[in-house]
């Protein structure tokens, strides 16, 4: 099916991609240059298949359980599990991710750490301690909040993981010693609750395509905004992976229903790989498609004490929320930004 009437360069391409990425390779270890698989000069003409990796189904391992135990009442289960796709290579769904051994950012608000400050004034900022990346840099504090995970690297070096992978919703605040010009790289992932699906149990039904959203405001005066880049590198739940158009290192998938996918057990989803060095200085992001602004109301956060009670480090700065083109359907969102 994924290469009914495909031209040479596709064939190329998924070729490239299974050579790229052996079957028992793990999702990141693909080579620093997973970009080059698409070549930008051919746009592929619509209708024609991704060069993604196709998957269906629900993902058939469960890798790991439960990430966080909270004993919170809306806490969902995060866990990871592994899916082999038509072409024959492994993915970690929804991700995969240093949680367990990255530095856990400090709360602003936690529900399962019982950390839930009323507003900025109340927090201790002097006590956050200071992840050292540039001796000779100045200190910067940033503010998090991710629907539902964000890993945060600073000119190269992972700062802070979110303590939260799924739900509840919470918020973080990171401080670090970084020296200009500053390459900011973050992980982002929309957590699913039917690993493999994109999915979560909400709004009346088992298979719910939740969505994402991610903002952030540093003392440095960066903000999330359009000039970020972002990638996406997990779509689902998709009812045809062949909706999904690729030309060069966009990846649009608008045409695909994200509203009401019936496809429900059955549906696909697209993976990527991710470069390895993707969150470095040196690795160029500029093919990646600018970032998209979404609205406080689309990202429905209006309701969330976790955003809301820190809307004035977020508003306040002018920081918006920020995704790839596909709020839903996305799962798997890289964004990067460099300032000089
Ligand atoms: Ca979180
Ligand atoms: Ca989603
Ligand atoms: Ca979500």
């Amino acid at each position: 099916m994924p290469l009914k009437l495909t031209p040479l360069s596709s064939v190329i391409t998924v070729l490239l991609m299974s050579l790229a990425c052996a079957p028992t390779a793990p999702l990141e270890s693909t080579g620093s240059d997973a970009s080059p698989t698409v070549d930008a000069s051919e746009p592929i003409s619509p209708g024609l298949s991704s060069p993604g990796s196709i998957t269906q189904g629900y993902a058939p391992t469960t890798t790991i359980e439960n990430l966080l135990v909270c004993s919170m009442s809306r806490a969902r289960v995060s866990a990871l599990g592994s899916i082999t796709a038509t072409d024959g290579t492994d993915w970690v769904v929804p991700a995969a991710n240093n949680f367990e051994i990255g530095p856990k950012a400090a709360d602003l608000y936690n529900e399962c750490t019982q950390t839930t400050y009323e507003n900025i004034q109340a927090v201790d900022l002097e006590s956050i301690p200071i992840v050292e990346i540039d001796s000779d840099g100045e200190i910067i504090t940033g503010y998090i909040f991710a629907d539902n995970y964000f890993e945060l690297y600073v000119n190269g070096e992972l700062v802070a993981v979110d303590p939260v992978p799924f739900t509840p919703f919470n918020s973080s605040v990171v401080r670090f010693k970084a020296k200009a010009p500053i390459t900011y790289a973050v992980k982002l992932i929309d957590w699913e609750e039917n690993l493999g699906l994109g999915t979560e149990s909400n709004r009346g039904t088992d298979y719910h395509p939740g969505d994402g959203g991610f903002v952030a405001s540093f003392s440095d005066g960066t903000v999330t905004d359009a000039s970020w880049k972002a990638q996406t590198f997990y779509i689902a739940p998709l009812e045809n992976p062949e909706s999904v158009r690729e030309n060069g290192l966009v990846r649009d998938s608008s045409a695909a229903n994200a509203n009401n996918p019936s496809c429900d057990e059955s549906c696909y989803a697209l993976h990527y790989p991710v470069p390895e060095d993707w969150f470095s200085e040196s690795f160029d992001a500029a093919g990646w498609p600018e970032a998209v602004t979404y609205t406080n109301a689309a990202v429905s956060v209006d309701n969330k004490p976790s955003y809301t009670n820190f809307s004035e480090i977020f508003i306040g700065a002018e920081a918006k929320f920020i995704w790839s083109s596909n709020l839903v359907l996305d799962n798997l969102v890289l964004v990067k930004k460099t300032v000089e």
